[in-house]
């Protein structure tokens, strides 16, 4: 996946610092050149990371560190807060006005055509009424390629067979549109060479005819720098209203996708994400933040649960595990290990897919609650929950101040997370069993 390589880098980067207790200049230093040679293997724009580690040295020594927040953790923050600014911190919408004439241009084989069928497919979902426009009059097959497409997905093309100006095929899609009432319709251009193409000019005729709202650049993921040249290219010609980057599924580099916000400020709107009709997804930057940096931070976890669980316990939890017989008892004891690892909520936050808990007050509460209705147990029923019948289950409930429903609940999360342990236990050490369980998404 795209930006694979920055990632792991990052997370190297990281996973140092938090060693820290304090965060010296020279440590900053040192971590800031790691994050830029990061940056830089990841095909990021020379400039854009020099810029970029600038801003984080400045702020990551500047007054506003706090001292009450532990070091690694705050210059992970800045790290975040500084690339969702590259990013920018919202997905920017198309626009909503209709019939929405968009525009699809780029290299030759940028993914103009694929893109033009999957953003289709996209429109489609959403109930809109939207066709393609064969608009490649230069590349043999270009027409037949989007045909085929649009029938995969059941859309319509529209083709001027015969007609050999693009911008002649632009108007007259414009007269069919209208025509057929049509909420969305997807212009795929002729792709280009190279930006000093004698096409461009073509495609600024286009853009003269079509009027496009939204003029989409496709760019591979993986021609990194260039990519960020042809952008930029494309803009002074066209002017463009965003980017998609296709290909976001080959290219462990991807760094383009960090330097074109920076060097064109045009948004990116979509990635593509692989060769399906449906491999297309909206540009989110706080979720690709949080993937690029492991927010979720997994490693974070890991390690904190490494040195404070009880290792010997942990061996024996896994072995009941392999055995199947964990049961309530072993629940209660790994309750009391969790609540011994810290604040429940961060814990919580700290594992991706994790519902959030309103408050730690809340989960402490339900944890004592918990507590409290595996105490009111029998050893018996605690090791075989099979046996609580009704009966139990009232005496339970009084036992421990809860009600038969929360008990119910219980039992029910109980089963539910043998069943994945069980899953995930695929007979590894209770080490690579905590990696799997966290690493579930
Ligand atoms: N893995 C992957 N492949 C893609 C993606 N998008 C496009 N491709 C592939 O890239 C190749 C070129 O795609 P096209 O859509 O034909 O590219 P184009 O820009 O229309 O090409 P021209 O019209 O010749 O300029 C095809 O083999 C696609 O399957 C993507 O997001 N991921
Ligand atoms: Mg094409």
């Amino acid at each position: 996946m795209s930006l694979d390589l920055l990632k792991e880098k990052l997370q190297g980067v990281f996973k140092t610092l938090r060693g820290y207790g304090k965060l010296s200049e020279s440590s900053v230093a040192d971590a800031v050149r790691e994050v830029r040679l990061a940056l830089l293997a990841a095909d990021v724009n020379y400039q854009v990371a020099k810029e970029f580690c600038d801003e984080v040295k400045k702020k990551s020594l500047g007054a506003e560190v706090l001292a009450s927040i532990r070091p690694g953790e705050q210059f992970i923050k800045i790290v975040h807060d500084e690339l969702l600014a590259i990013f920018g911190s919202e997905t920017k919408e198309l626009t909503p006005n209709r019939p929405l004439r968009i525009l699809l241009c780029g290299l030759n084989g940028a993914g103009k055509t694929t893109t033009a069928g999957k953003l289709a497919a996209w429109f489609k979902k959403q109930k809109q009424h939207v066709v393609l426009v064969a608009g490649d009059l230069a590349r043999p097959a270009a027409i037949q390629q989007l045909e085929i497409l649009g029938k995969q997905a059941g859309i319509t093309v529209l083709t001027f067979p015969g007609e050999k100006s693009p911008a002649r095929v632009a108007e007259l899609a414009r007269e069919e549109i209208a025509r057929l009432r049509v909420e969305v319709a997807i212009f795929d251009a002729a792709g280009r060479l190279d930006v000093e193409d004698s096409l461009l000019a073509e495609l600024e005729a286009v853009g003269k005819t079509w009027e496009p709202q939204e003029t989409l650049l496709v760019a591979d993921a993986a021609t990194g720098q260039t990519a960020v040249k042809v952008a930029q290219a494309f803009h002074s010609r066209v002017p463009l209203t965003g980017l998609i980057l296709s290909k976001f599924d080959a290219d462990t580099r991807g760094g383009a996708s960090l330097s074109f916000q920076r060097v064109t400020k045009v948004p990116i709107r979509f990635l593509g994400t692989g060769e399906g009709i449906d491999a297309i997804e909206l540009f989110q930057p706080e979720r690709l933040v949080g993937r690029l940096l492991g927010m979720g931070d997994i490693v974070g976890l890991v390690e904190k649960a490494q040195t404070e669980f009880d290792a010997v316990s942990t061996e024996k939890m896994a072995a009941k595990l392999a055995k199947n017989s964990f049961d309530l008892q072993d629940f209660l004891d790994q309750i009391k290990m969790i609540r011994k690892l810290g604040p429940l909520q961060n814990l919580l936050g700290m594992i991706p897919g994790m519902p959030k808990m309103p408050d730690s007050v809340d989960g402490e509460k339900s944890l004592r609650r918990v507590e409290a209705m595996i105490r009111s147990m029998t050893l018996e029923e605690r090791s075989r929950p099979a046996v609580l019948n009704a009966r139990r289950r009232q005496r339970i409930a009084r036992g421990s101040g809860t009600s038969v429903t929360d008990l119910n609940e219980l039992l029910h999360r109980f089963e539910e997370m043998k069943k994945m342990m069980q899953r995930l236990n695929r007979g590894g050490s209770p080490d690579k069993m905590l990696r799997n369980l966290m690493s579930r998404r």
